[in-house]
């Protein structure tokens, strides 16, 4: 029987000390170590305004990182709606391959779509103009020279006036949409999608053309639930950490 796959996303680790955090290092410590590589996918930092700040914040956790990849397991980080500009330092400083979003895998013998999920809640549409600017590579190469301050202060407000815009929106449109979701199992031919960010986790199986397929969300964290997937070759459980 060989190594476990990881998959986890929506950590939302703040830059603060936080319980969070220590789990997800004892995760690093622990689970990951016996595993043969770790998918994050996205979200593992609540903010992330460049490398240059996010490797001094979250300096224990790129170090664990790094010590992981030392030993020999495989890692991957997709970007999420928080972290997404996490870039080439990070991933030269940890070791850990920056992802595209979505990517195909084969994983525990089904061909998998990743993603980290707000790529296909297209019912929100000013949430997908927000980020189509946001992915903007001009855009953020402008964003990541300004001086420390001012990149604080934008993302501050920028989440401020996500947070107010949140309360106001419908749960629905907070949610992927179902004609995106059925398009990318065409357009991709998987016969199973792995997200996150919804912060609904779930299993969901549906049809597309006469073939039964599965979405599965993986669960955000929080105090009281701090959990990831563990794919072996003919199955696969969510496992519990806290
Ligand atoms: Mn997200």
């Amino acid at each position: 029987m060989s190594a476990p796959t990881l998959l986890l996303s929506d950590l939302h680790l703040p830059a603060a000390p936080s319980p969070l955090r220590e789990t997800f290092r004892s995760f690093l410590r622990g689970p990951a170590r016996e595993s043969k590589a770790v998918y994050i996918l996205g979200d593992l930092f609540e903010h992330w305004i460049g490398d240059d700040l996010g490797l001094v914040d979250y300096a224990d956790e790129a170090q664990e990182l790094r010590a992981l990849h030392n030993g020999g397991v495989a890692l991957y980080f997709m970007r999420g709606n928080r972290d997404f500009l996490v870039g080439k330092a990070f991933s030269a400083a940890t070791g850990v391959t920056l992802l595209p979003d979505p990517v195909q895998i084969r994983l525990a013998g089904v061909a998998t779509l990743l993603s980290h999920g707000d790529l296909y809640c297209t019912a929100d549409v000013a949430y997908q103009r927000w980020r189509r600017f946001a992915h903007n590579r001009r855009v953020q190469q402008i964003f990541l020279r300004l001086p420390a301050k001012l990149r604080r202060r934008i993302a501050g407000a920028a989440r401020g006036r996500s947070e107010s815009d949140k309360q106001s929106k419908p749960v629905s449109i907070m949610d992927v949409d179902p004609g995106a979701i059925d398009a990318a199992f065409r357009r991709y031919d998987v016969d199973r999608i792995i997200h996150g960010h919804t912060h609904r986790p779930d299993l969901h199986q549906l049809e597309v053309d006469a073939r039964i397929v599965e979405r599965l969300v993986l669960a955000d964290w929080h105090p009281g639930r701090c959990e990831y997937l563990r794919c072996d070759e003919d199955r696969i459980e969510r496992v519990c950490l806290r």
